[in-house]
Order: structure tokens, then sequence, then C-alpha cells
């Protein structure tokens, strides 16, 4: 088969082999800065955006795709070489891959290399819409203090060098002074990552840097920029050589970088863009007015569930989700924490089938084809658990309620953290709390709670008698029976701090 690079000049020869954009990309404006263009956000938002930029009408919500951070410059050359072109591939329930070029996003920018170029984009008067993924620990918050980490040095730099920002609250802050200045328009900032009430936390985070760097920039913000907070969800392992090589191999598309990901996806948004909005609703997304139960069911739940399968399944010995939610005592384990720990705290959720949800969770998670990998749901755990797990704990903590799969998982996050696997193995272990992680895991060798002293992750969870109590106990059963038999106690109620 005679392969052909990805980009505008061979779109039409591709045809054949995949469905392509069938609009005229060039006629499409930027209505969307986008920062972050990492897999989720090429099969959530921009797939949903291509979908609906097959509507002829709709010109104006063309997406730019920003790198932010020096470690982004590969998928912005990838970028750039295709003409913002990349395929999805939806690995099907059956195995099989349905292949798509997707076209939405038509500017890409490398932000370490051009910040002002990145910061008059997001001033630009056809711009309503600033969305980010830009993961769980990039909005700066400190866990303990509840606060805006000033003392993040990044954040000092920018605080120093405005108009050559390195973080995206000193982008934000210079194109929106800009806008102000400009007598435009404001916009909406919309967060695509996995957080609760994650509109309120930009707002929140952006605010707080704001009134330090440009005090007079508050009130103006406070009146013309919308936050809307969103629940979003697909899972998107990372891309591996033999996606890309099959792909050019069954395909004939030689594309540097595609993304894969399962065909299930969902976004639920709160309504609320001060300056207009693409209709994703025509393709899938829902609009509501509030989005908070929808958010917290699916992080407690799935992203929750992922962080439960991943530490134990790397303690385990295992390399993807599918490998350990198919472990039966495993899967019986995740099971029973959906259903006692978490469902009882969930808010009311009218019109969802909770029960039905869970099981959706566990078919997509047992999914052979997706082959997620372990290392990419465990990379920077810090930041998940105080989203993920540690909202269920403090709810059920607060009503006497049960938490002792929790404690397990924390317990075993803690071993994990020694960074070596059952089997003797190295755990390849990514988190940007690493040492300290690392060093009081060391500690809890001899004293387990050493590891809940953490504070900028558990904040003062360690002096809950009732959880230490639970934690330790798990603590040393995984030491002297290993993680399958305590998961399998615990399923059977054995231990004593049941
Ligand atoms: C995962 C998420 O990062 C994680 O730990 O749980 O990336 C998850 O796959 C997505 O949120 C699915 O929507």
């Amino acid at each position: 088969m005679t392969n052909y690079k990805l980009n505008n000049l061979n779109l039409s020869k591709l045809k054949e082999q995949v469905s392509i954009p069938e609009y005229n990309r060039s006629n499409i404006k930027t209505g969307i800065v986008h920062v972050g263009i990492g897999g989720f956000h090429r099969a959530h938002q921009a797939y949903y955006t291509d979908e609906l930029l097959h509507d002829e009408s709709v010109k104006d919500w063309g997406i730019c795709g920003v790198a932010l951070l020096d470690f982004d410059t590969k998928i912005y050359n990838v970028l750039k070489e295709q003409d913002g072109l990349y395929t999805l591939i939806v690995k099907e329930l059956d195995g099989t891959l349905t292949k798509r070029v997707i076209g939405s996003i038509v500017e890409y920018l490398f932000a370490p290399e051009n910040p002002q170029a990145v910061i008059e984009k997001m001033a630009s008067p056809d711009v309503k819409i600033i969305s980010l993924t830009i993961t769980e620990g990039g909005y700066n918050y400190n866990e303990s203090t509840k606060q805006f980490d000033f003392n993040n040095p990044l954040i000092q730099y920018d605080l120093e060098n405005p108009s050559s920002p390195k973080t995206i609250f000193g982008y934000l802050t210079q194109a929106l002074k800009l806008r102000k200045e400009r007598k435009l328009k404001g916009l909406s900032v919309q967060s695509c990552d996995n957080i609760q009430g994650n509109g309120h936390m930009t707002q929140k985070m952006l605010l707080s840097y704001v009134a330090k760097a440009e005090p007079e920039l508050v009130d103006w913000i406070n009146s013309n920029v919308s936050f809307p907070n969103a629940m979003v969800d697909r899972i998107t392992p990372a891309t591996s050589a033999s996606d890309i090589s099959n792909l050019k191999e069954t395909s004939g598309i030689d594309d540097a970088w595609p993304v894969v990901c399962e065909p299930f996806k969902q976004w639920v948004i709160e309504d609320n863009f001060v300056a207009g909005r693409p209709s994703w609703e025509k393709v899938g997304a829902q609009f509501v007015e509030d989005v908070e139960p929808f958010e917290k069911m699916k992080l407690q739940l799935l992203n929750a569930g992922h962080s439960v399968l991943g530490i134990i399944g790397a303690l385990m010995g295992y390399d993807t989700i599918d490998e350990v939610a198919n472990n039966e005592d495993v899967n019986r384990f995740l099971r029973a924490y959906m259903r006692q720990e978490v469902a009882p705290i969930l808010n009311d959720l009218t019109g969802v089938d909770l029960e039905s949800y869970e099981a959706s969770l566990l078919e997509r998670f047992g999914n052979i084809y997706i082959k997620d990998q372990i290392d990419r749901i465990c990379s920077e755990s810090s930041a998940k658990f105080p989203i993920f797990i540690l909202p269920t704990v403090n709810a059920q903590l607060k009503q006497n309620g049960t938490i002792k799969h929790a404690a397990l998982v924390i317990a075993a996050w803690a071993i994990y953290s020694l960074g070596v696997n059952e089997a003797g193995k190295t755990l390849l272990i990514k988190d940007a709390m690493q040492s300290t992680l690392q060093e009081k895991a060391l500690a809890a060798k001899n004293n387990p709670k050493a590891f809940l002293e953490i504070e900028a992750i558990f904040g003062v969870l360690k002096d809950s008698e009732p959880f230490v109590k639970a934690y330790t106990a798990a603590y040393h059963n995984i030491v002297k029976n290993g993680i399958e038999k305590c998961v399998l106690d615990t399923n059977r109620n054995l231990l004593k701090y049941i």
C-alpha cells in the first residue's frame, strides 16, 4: 500500500481509506483557543468540534491549539507538519478500529517560542472561548491551604516577567488585560480537566493570581468573563508505537501522532458562555444548569475507579487496566467500593441510573482492546487522589460510614511509592511530588502513618482515628500477605478493622 504523509495536500488521497473532514478548513475562523493539545483534547473537544464543523453553517468555531510547555514541542511540531490534522482511532468494543481524520485544529502555536503570538491570539476579537486541558495539577491549587500556590517558582517568574509568561495564569492575565485595554468583549474560560467544579476552580485560581499581578483587572474579569463547569469523559490511552505502525500498514496513513480512544464519550457542560458558544449539543454534548452532580459521579466513580485499579494493578505486576479489571477479586473489590463507599455520598442524580452507570464503567475498564496503561493512570497520583478518592473518604468519615476500600488503596499507594512491585520489578513513577512521596513511603515502612503526613495531599486525614486504623491494618496486611490476599480479605470481610 502506498503511504501518504498526513497533511492538507494528501487529504483527498486518503478518502478511500478513512473519513476525512468534509468541510473547507481554510474557511474556518478560529473561535476557540485551546491550551494543552494532548490526547484527551484531541479525542474529545476537538472531535466534537470537528463533527459540528461538518454542518456547513458553522464557520466560526475552529480551534487554535496552544502547546504551553517546552515539553510539548513534539506535538506542536507534528501538528505543524501535518497542517493541524491527525487521525482519531476509535477502538470499538469488538476490536475493530474506526479511523477518522480530524480537522478542527486549524491553527497551532508553541508558547515558549512565541509568547506574544499566544497572548495576541487569546485577545483576538474572534476568540470567544479559551479552553484548557492543563491536567489536575496545572491549576496550582494547594490542597492543605486551599489557596493558590504563590511559592511555585514558575508563578514567581510570571509575576516578574509579565510579557513572556510560562504559566496559564500569566497568559490569561496578559490576554484579558489586552482585551480590556482594547475595549473588546469578554469571553469564557472553559476548563476541560477532571476537577470538581473545574470552572469554579479556574475562576478562583485565576482571580487569586490577577489580584496580585494586575489588581485593576479583577473587576473587569468579574463582569466580562465566565467560567463554565463541565464533566468531560473519554478514555484516551497514550498512543503506542504499534498504533502508529498499524495505521500506516492498514490505511496507508503516515501520521506521526494519531490518537486512540474508546467509543464512549460524554460531555456535560454548564450553559454559561458570555460570548456565545458552538452548538455542541447538536453533536452529543449535554448543556445543563447544574453540572456538579455529574462531575462528582464521574470523578469519584470513573477516575477513582481508575486509580483503584491502577495502584492495585501496579503492585500486582499488571501493565494495563483491562488486565487488572478482569481479575475477579479486584473487580469485586472495585464494585464494592463503588456501591458501599461512593454511591451513598453522591448527590441527587435525577435521570441517571447509577447502578447501570457503574456497570458500564466496569465494562469500559475491562475492554481488552483499549489497553490503557497502568503507568498513565498512576502518573501524577498526588494531584489525582485529592480529587478522585479523598472527597469520598472525607464524606464517609463525616457520617461514620465505611472507608475500608479507600484505606486499602491508600495503603497500597504508600507501598507503591517505594517504587517496586510485588515481583520486585521497578515501577515507573511519574509524579510532581515524587521525592516527597518516596521519602514518606520509606518512613512508612516503620510507621505507616508517616505517609499520611503529606498535608498537601491528605490535609488532616492523619487525625482521623478510624481512617488511620483501617489504613494501618491494610498496610500491614499488604506487607505481610500481599496485595491480592488483602483485597480478598476485604472482599470477605475478614479484616479486623471492618
Ligand atoms: C484517568 C483519566 O488520568 C486518569 O487517571 O482516570 O485520564 C480518564 O481516563 C479520563 O478522565 C476519562 O474520561
